[in-house]
């Protein structure tokens, strides 16, 4: 059984357990008061879609080359009006690149030629994010999720003359069309387009000139991701899982922040999740929109839910907006009991239970110990919260918090820091990771000399457990910012993010390994998201910090 399918089924009953637990101790809603309001305003927010009319560049093949990502190349033939004049070839598939990544609903004119047709026409398109997802066969399906997620669709045509539309919005920037059964007749594809959709309105102002070349590329497909995720609510995939993710959300906002700055689009989403959280006021980690916004009420995800916080904070600094900071308030305070609930006499993050009750996710990286990354991630959530506090006026509220936050810094550094390799470890399981040194980094308990110290040895470490997400890694681009190690998180950024590129990305991916192209948490490749908010950080780093990243070297 795959860690993915592992993971659902442990969170799914240790999440019962502890929900039932905790909703018997809280009957009532907990935010009853202000739920309605919350979904109103959530609804208000609503951005519009801009849409836009693309049309296919290119007829392609997609051809076998080890040197590609995936080992899938595709070549361009010939331009894709050839194939609206000449009538279909029906034993070979036609393969069409659009040119960029498109999401949105696809659809084509079908025209009988020269003999009537004298049976339905079925035909199969499919599309893909990347060039592998056309040529790799989807059945036996041995993935995790769902095989719906692939985007394989079969169409009967009753009648020609057609316009055939497809029903699911689709995300794709190639597709392939093949003809099903053995018509006795031919037929012509006259035209295609693809209604394309985000809620992505106000292109951020371009890079300097001297910017170098490479981190001009990368801030182009960054923000060629994020707005793709930016649809009426920040999407963590438009391919999948079409789903508001708090984690994905933090980062999207963040980097909206510093772009389009679609400002209604990041309130409307913090409004949701507050007013789908669950009865005993705890947040949902995901949710969906349609048909009417309700959350994914199987899991929790512990760091989630206290992101959720951080996001608050930045949005208000961001847009200075006191009145849905002030609203919003009390869902960040009781997140906070979260932690509370787990933390020992010794100002420790009890990882067992924790680990037993919630879903601690840090990154997909299956071989990952959580349990440094937990007491971090937990700290960092506090003083973000804090911080928060005191730009509301609220510190009184959480008046025990700076000795707390003091007290877990100490625990951490006296348990989990080794003198003698300068880097940090846990008590459960002495596994040096990634994950570790940063989150201990970016909560402050490892001094800025000794964080610079464990991001440079972790260098040497062949066998520490790596990121295996853009995720973790924008944590790590971060935690180098914070040590003063500007010129290697720009090395760090352009081997990273500039590595997708090289193999072929216009959008960035969920999950990257530049040492294993295959690399999926699903246990499926095809089904990994190629067009994936939490990669879209470069935009960010990139706007923010212009002395580090906006020079020509
Ligand atoms: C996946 C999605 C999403 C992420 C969660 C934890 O299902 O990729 O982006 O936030 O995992």
């Amino acid at each position: 059984m795959n860690t993915y399918k592992l993971i659902h089924i442990f969170t799914i009953s240790s999440m019962l357990l502890f929900l039932s637990s905790n909703t018997k101790a809280q009957s009532d809603d907990y935010f009853k008061a202000y739920r309605s309001e919350w979904l109103q305003k959530a609804e208000k927010n609503m951005p519009s879609l801009a849409r836009s009319i693309q049309k296919p560049l290119n007829i392609i093949e997609i051809r076998k080359n080890p040197e590609a990502f995936q080992g899938w190349k595709a070549i361009s033939v010939s331009t894709a009006d050839s194939l609206f004049t000449r009538p279909f070839n029906k034993t070979q598939p036609v393969m069409i690149d659009f040119g960029e990544h498109i999401t949105g609903f696809f659809s084509c004119d079908i025209t009988p030629s020269a003999i009537t047709p004298d049976s339905p026409l079925r035909l199969k398109i499919t599309f893909g994010e990347v060039p592998a997802e056309l040529a790799t066969p989807f059945d036996p399906f041995p993935g995790g999720l769902n095989r719906s997620w692939l985007q394989d669709e079969i169409i009967t045509v009753m009648h020609m003359p057609a316009t055939i539309k497809i029903s699911r919005r689709v995300s794709f920037r190639y597709l392939k069309i093949e003809v099903m059964g053995n018509p006795a007749y031919p037929f012509m594809i006259s035209s295609m387009e693809c209604e394309a959709l985000t809620s992505a309105q106000y292109p951020p102002k371009p890079l300097p000139e001297n910017c170098n070349e490479m981190i001009r590329e990368i801030d182009r497909v960054g923000l060629h991701t994020l707005r793709e995720c930016m649809q009426t609510v920040f999407e963590d995939g438009p391919k999948r899982d079409q789903r508001l993710w708090i984690g994905d959300l933090y980062l999207q906002a963040m980097s909206n922040n510093y772009s389009f700055q679609q400002q209604d689009l990041t309130r409307r989403s913090l409004y949701l999740i507050a007013g789908l959280s669950h009865p005993n006021g705890y947040l949902h980690p995901c949710l969906y929109e349609k048909p009417t916004p309700h959350a994914d009420s199987r899991r929790f995800l512990l760091e989630y839910a206290l992101l959720f916080n951080v996001t608050l904070r930045d949005y208000l600094e961001a847009t200075g907006d006191r009145e849905t900071a002030l609203s919003l308030w009390p869902v960040a305070k009781r997140q906070l009991d979260i932690i509370d609930t787990y933390l020992t006499d010794q100002g420790l993050m009890d990882f067992e239970r924790a680990n037993q009750q919630w879903w601690i996710f840090i990154d997909w990286r299956k071989e990952l110990h959580k349990e440094v990354s937990l007491q971090g991630v937990s700290i960092f959530a506090l003083e973000q919260s804090y911080h928060l506090a005191r730009l509301l006026g609220k510190e009184d509220e959480l008046k025990h918090l700076p000795m707390l936050i003091r007290k877990m810094k100490k625990a951490a550094h006296v348990n989990y820091f080794d003198k003698k390799s300068g880097l940090f470890k846990g008590l459960l399981n002495p596994q040096i990771s990634y994950a570790s040194q940063i989150w201990m980094i970016l909560s402050g308990v490892a001094s800025r000399e000794e964080a610079e110290q464990a991001l440079v040895a972790l260098e040497q470490m062949e066998d520490a457990c790596k990121p295996g997400t853009p995720y973790l890694y924008h944590y790590y681009i971060e935690a180098l910012i914070e040590s003063g190690l500007n010129t290697k998180a720009r090395e760090k950024m352009i081997d990273y993010w500039g590595g997708m590129i090289q193999k072929g990305a216009d959008t960035f991916w969920e999950a990257y390994d530049p040492e294993d192209d295959f690399l999926s948490p699903y246990n499926f490749f095809p089904i990994n998201s190629y067009c994936h908010a939490w990669s879209c950080t470069p935009v960010y780093f990139i706007r923010k910090y212009p002395k580090i990243f906006q020079n020509r070297s």
